[in-house]
């Protein structure tokens, strides 16, 4: 008892450490009618700014599976894979790079090009926390006006 008591603090603790995806706007899953000019990830602790990646790309998913969030995941699971460690990419990217200034914080702003067209947008990250370490996640948002 006392010590399934102890496995459960460890567990809340590891789960406390690293710097999750708490929210976002967009939110995860959310379908937007205005284009958005920027994306702002929310997480669970301060992530250290210059030194993570954040990438948006847009996911080519036809028209008939923007209505399943679980369909989009699984489409974006191989582009993620694909294109979150890639250099020079900021011709396929629709963010124009981080605006948020401070070496760490808990929020962090991506700047949309402008022009974003209607579709699934996959917004990708491997953050490094301020406990120094990492996390890899990505959400999905679609813009359809
Ligand atoms: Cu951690």
């Amino acid at each position: 008892m006392r010590k399934a008591f102890f496995i459960c603090l460890v567990l809340l603790g590891l789960a406390l450490a690293h710097a999750e995806y708490r929210s976002s706007t967009p939110a995860a899953g959310a379908s937007v009618k205005a284009a958005p000019q920027t994306v702002v990830i929310n997480f669970s602790e301060a992530v250290e700014v210059r030194l993570s990646t954040f990438k948006v790309y847009p996911l080519g998913a036809p028209p008939e599976a923007w209505g399943s969030s679980t369909r989009l995941r699984r489409l974006a699971q191989p582009l993620v894979r694909q294109v979150l460690l890639l250099r020079g990419d900021a011709a396929r990217r629709v963010d124009a790079g981080v605006t948020t200034t401070a070496r760490t914080s808990k929020t962090v702003t991506l700047a949309l090009k402008p022009g974003l067209r209607p579709g699934a947008y996959v917004v990708m990250w491997k953050n490094l926390g301020v406990d120094g370490h990492t996390e890899t996640d990505f959400f999905v948002f679609v813009y359809k006006p």
